[in-house]
């Protein structure tokens, strides 16, 4: 999906080629096919899943399947057999098999009764969507089952994530990669969230560092399992602004969609990430100026 694949390719430049499994239902394209190993994997399928562990001596886990905030509201059934049937299955596996395991959360972990500005790693949780539930029951399995059995769970909470190649699916945040192919194709983007709906957001190398170095990080200078990390929180009407600076002719119109402006209003503006950084060392290296050069200029 969005993440997998970016995130396979800093592993695999550190560990080796074939020591990092790609898996998906679907089929990859070519270059991902050719990069390193791929195989299937359906996470409901847990017989499947075990067969892969057990014959490719696997020792970490990266759970990335998951509907996002959007089309998991579309689809609650499905959501909830992906997300939390599939987490179980993971989880099982993990602790079946010695794997250490990480499971991204999200600020769609956090609800309309959560503090905004900033919300801190530890506070009320009760997101009003299907993938924010999901992503609560993740955080509270895996820290529940490290305290019980000892299990290496691992969790960051991201915020919307911005690709390069590989775009999101269904996410309430995924406008703030549309912009960008649209300032470069038609020069006219139509956003679905009202310009002042302020969000966290995050370049995706950011994303994968950060995930990278927190997988790495040991485990004595953990103080919790599942922490916030931030770079950078801005609204449409700003990155649009920082867009003009290089593409002045781009034109944004707005005509919010109910369901997704409900959705972010209901999520925090910012992320309070200091036990991260104090913890691990996070420390983002793209702010609201260098993503839109990155974006723009480098990496479209
Ligand atoms: C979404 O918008 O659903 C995701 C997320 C913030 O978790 N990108």
């Amino acid at each position: 999906g969005q993440l997998g694949m970016g995130l396979a390719e800093m592993l695999r430049k550190q560990y080796g080629t074939d020591n990092v499994i790609l898996s998906d239902i679907k089929k990859p394209p070519p270059h991902i096919f050719r990069s390193g190993p791929f195989v299937y994997a359906d996470v409901l399928d847990y017989k499947h899943l075990r067969e892969l562990i057990i014959n490719n001596q696997i020792t970490w886990l990266v759970h990335y399947s998951a509907l996002l905030s959007a089309v998991g509201e579309a689809n609650v059934a499905l959501a909830r057999k992906i997300n939390i049937t599939g987490l179980h299955n993971v989880l099982d596996l993990a602790l079946e098999n010695c794997l250490r395991l990480f499971v991204p959360s999200t600020i769609g972990a956090f609800g309309p009764s959560s503090p905004r500005d900033p919300v801190p790693d530890l506070c009320v949780q009760r997101p009003r969507t299907i993938y924010g539930v999901s992503k609560v029951h993740g955080e509270l399995m895996g820290e529940y089952l490290h305290h019980k059995h000892g299990l290496d769970f691992r969790c960051l909470r991201y915020p919307g994530v911005i690709s390069v190649n590989t775009p999101p699916g269904g996410g309430t945040t995924d406008y703030a990669v549309q912009i960008f192919h649209d300032a470069l194709s038609t020069g006219h983007h139509e956003c679905y969230l009202r310009p002042d709906t302020r969000l966290p957001m995050m370049h995706i190398s950011d994303c994968h560092r950060a995930t990278v170095e927190f997988m790495q990080a040991p485990e004595c200078q953990l103080s919790l399992r599942t922490y916030n990390i931030a770079a950078m929180s801005f609204t449409p009407e700003e990155v649009a602004q920082e867009i003009r600076k290089h593409l002045p002719q781009l034109k944004v119109t707005y005509s919010p969609d109910s369901v997704r402006q409900t959705i972010a209003d209901s999520w925090p503006v910012r992320f309070d990430d200091s036990n991260a950084r104090r913890d691990w060392g996070w420390a983002p290296a793209f702010g609201l100026e260098e993503l839109v050069v990155i974006k723009l200029v480098y990496q479209p």
